[in-house]
């Protein structure tokens, strides 16, 4: 099949699903019960739903709890330049692409730079519970400057979860310092499990002083990646697998990854779109390689739910990113910035704010509950039982419909239906709104964002926006301002249910939208820039 054949058909991957449900009956990963594809110690998923030792790992990483990402931060640090495998999206004058936005160059520090650099942004920035290091090469290519970093942290500060991402093949020799630094989240980046599809994602591997090439590096790249997963598993760390989803390459293939890692005991799965800009020079970008549309990345994820647990709320972060997913200070906190900071580590303001967070998460989970009442019983009375559409929320934070739909660089993705708000995206934009005016000519690239959904939900938008998204078919929505934000998404489900009911709107199917490869939200060292 060519790198651009049709993308495998949304009904295939639906016979992929029936699959993986054989599958979950014979257990494995961390103990997801969920039918109806939902899973239940997933990045969705909340206390009630997994063991305490495992809810105590997970409640505030925001990339490893879907909710704890609308409230807690991340921050990366460039300790790790060197890489031991090629992969066909990347090109290493950027950063790597396993986990980190294609495109983009990361300021690379020492390990006691990147210390001083932890403290600081912790310092500043009471929500930030997690450092994690991936790249700007590969964490474990690098095993001294990653593990000095990692151990002098471990000592100054125990309250920060330590996490690192790795394409998997030194992993198995570094299991042992992974758990003595008590590094408890290692993301590996897996596309395949099949060494002749992996031949088309890897030209090359470096492993024992030796390059190897073709269907054999593909083919111990797997077996390192297979084997170091079990070995994490044993030893009760987390691991999250990342996989990028390659049109034509590793699409239906995937559905296969899900249940192998899931059966080596994968606690989270995050498939995310392939990202191939011609200007990024990787050989996908100028070979013509197309990444996934966002139909086709949510049929993906789809068929593998009941499987593996899906994330799909990752941003794609730099190496260097710091703040909550989506959002990135990196350019706060530059080496010369650091040196002028006043550093004060204080660890009971992180505490008062970590606790603060938790009530507000308390009560966020209870108006969620009660609005789910209210869409049973609406789509019931209209007839829509199997109705499941998505909205788009603007919202800088805090789990709230709280952002000018002007102010917005990327909108959250819900999918809404009697039984549940479910996180399945994000779009990024292009700013419409430029200091003081709306740019019109930036409607048309929005809608396109966000064409697959039934409404936006925003705190505000003007009259232009308005007209123009309303003619294109999808509701823009400012009732529910500030409200928190599956509360909000589920009581406009329950009122359009209403609606249909009464017979003042009939429901119709939306198209695809699409995924924008370049809209960046605003943080410097970009390809763009670079290019210029
Ligand atoms: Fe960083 Fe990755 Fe740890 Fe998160 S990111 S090393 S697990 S702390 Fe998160 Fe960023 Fe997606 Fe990664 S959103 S790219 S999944
Ligand atoms: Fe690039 Fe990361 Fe692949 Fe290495 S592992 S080639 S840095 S994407």
């Amino acid at each position: 099949m060519s790198a651009n054949a049709a993308f495998v058909s949304i009904a295939d991957l639906k016979k992929g699903r029936s699959a993986i449900s054989e599958v979950i009956e014979t257990g494995g990963g961390c103990s997801t019960t969920g039918g109806e594809g939902k899973a239940s110690c997933g990045s969705s998923a909340g206390a009630d739903d997994m063991p305490p030792e495992i809810w105590e790992k997970v409640k505030n990483h925001p990339c490893y709890s879907e909710e704890a990402h609308h409230h807690f931060a991340r921050m990366h640090v460039a300790v790790a330049p060197a890489c031991n495998i090629q992969c066909n999206y990347c090109n290493r004058k950027y950063d790597c692409s396993n986990e980190s936005r294609p495109g983009v160059v990361s300021q690379k520090l020492t390990p006691d730079q990147a210390v001083k650099k932890v403290l600081a942004v912790a310092s500043e920035i009471p929500q930030m519970t997690v450092l994690g290091i991936a790249g700007p090469g590969d964490s474990l290519a690098n095993p001294k400057k990653t593990f000095d970093t990692m151990r002098q942290l471990a000592e100054q500060a125990p309250d920060i979860k330590l996490c690192l991402s790795t394409n998997g093949l030194a992993l198995p020799d570094m299991v042992d310092e992974i758990c003595k630094y008590n590094i408890d989240h290692v993301t590996i980046t897996i596309n395949m499990v099949d060494p002749a599809v992996g031949e088309k994602i890897y030209p090359w591997i470096f492993y024992n002083h030796k390059r190897y090439t073709g269907v054999e590096a593909a083919k111990i790249l797997h077996e390192r990646q297979m084997l170091g997963l079990e070995m994490l598993t044993a030893r009760g760390v987390l691991t999250k697998i990342n996989s990028v989803l390659i049109p034509g390459i590793n699409d239906e293939h995937l559905i296969e990854v899900n249940r192998e890692v899931k059966k080596r005991g994968a606690f989270l799965h995050n498939i995310m779109p392939l990202i191939s800009e011609p200007e990024h020079g990787t050989v996908f970008g100028l070979t013509g390689q197309r990444g996934p549309t966002a139909q086709e990345l949510k049929a993906v994820q789809d068929a593998c739910m009941g499987g593996a647990n899906l994330m799909r709320h990752c941003r794609q972060c730099r190496a260097d990113a710091v703040g909550l997913l989506g959002e990135d200070r990196s350019e706060e906190f530059t080496l010369d910035k650091i040196e002028a900071m006043d550093i004060h580590y204080d660890l009971d303001k992180r505490r008062a704010y970590q606790a603060k967070v938790e009530a507000e998460r308390q009560a966020q989970h209870q108006a969620k509950v009660d609005a789910l009442d209210a869409a049973l019983d609406a789509a019931l009375i209209a007839g829509q039982e199997d109705l499941k559409v998505l909205v788009a929320v603007a919202t800088e934070g805090h789990g709230r419909v709280n952002q000018h739909f002007g102010h917005a660089t990327e909108f959250q993705i819900f999918e809404v239906s009697r039984k549940e708000a479910l996180f399945v995206g994000h779009r990024r934009v292009d700013l419409y709104c430029q200091g003081g005016y709306g740019e019109d000519e930036q409607l048309p690239s929005i809608v396109g964002a966000i064409n697959d959904c039934h409404a936006v939900l925003v705190s505000k938008i003007g009259a232009c926006p308005r007209d123009e998204l309303t003619a294109a078919g999808i509701e823009p929505v400012d009732q529910y301002a500030h409200e928190f934000i599956e509360k909000a998404a589920l009581s406009w489900f329950t009122d359009y249910c209403g609606r249909v009911a009464a017979g003042q709107i009939t429901h119709q199917a939306r198209g695809d939208a699409r995924i924008r490869q370049g809209a960046f939200t605003g943080a410097a060292g970009d390809a763009a820039e670079l290019a210029a």
